[in-house]
């Protein structure tokens, strides 16, 4: 019941600054705690435009890159990493298609947007990138390693 630490991936999770202009701030939290995920970094933040570019730099070449770092430093963002076995794909999971018109009710875009430019949440797209974008946001001192009471009863 108990997973191998190998097996325990990471993702950095970001609520976007429509999603903190709209007031999702918690119920995207929920979303994460409620599915039995273990919250492990957590910050408001208002991001410089350096780090949008260097978060966002493989998508340097789009037309849409641009507005992107508009956007993402428009206003505050809500930085979190989640661990847990498989989180990274179930993440994508939760948080739905990246066209909200596409992503399926039930997930967060899909519930909560309609336009890709502003789709109200972040997920890191692979275990690495989950590593990579964990060291971009994060400090070390700020994340927080804690054994949840409750795990028996989700594991
Ligand atoms: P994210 O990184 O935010 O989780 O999004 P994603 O993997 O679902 O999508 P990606 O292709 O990596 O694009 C990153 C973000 O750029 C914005 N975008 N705008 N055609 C457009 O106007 C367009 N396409 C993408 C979205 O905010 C997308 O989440």
């Amino acid at each position: 019941l108990v997973a191998s630490l190998e097996q325990v991936e990471q993702t950095y999770i970001m609520v976007k600054p429509d999603g903190v202009q709209r007031g999702l701030v918690g119920e995207i939290i929920s979303r994460f705690e409620r599915k039995g995920f273990k919250l492990t970094g957590l910050k408001l933040f208002q991001c410089p435009k350096e780090l949008a570019e260097e978060h966002y730099k493989d998508l340097k070449t789009k037309s849409f890159y641009p507005t992107l770092i508009d956007y993402i430093t428009s206003g505050p963002v809500v930085c979190m990493v989640w661990e847990g076995v498989g989180v990274v794909a179930s993440a994508r999971k939760l948080i739905g298609s990246t066209n909200p018109l596409q992503a399926e009710p039930g997930t967060i875009r899909g519930d909560l947007a309609v336009q890709t430019g502003r789709n109200v949440v972040h997920g890191s797209d692979s275990p690495e990138n989950g590593k990579r974008e964990t060291a971009l946001w994060f400090k070390e001192g700020e994340l927080c390693e804690w054994t949840p009471a409750q795990a028996p009863w989700l594991m």
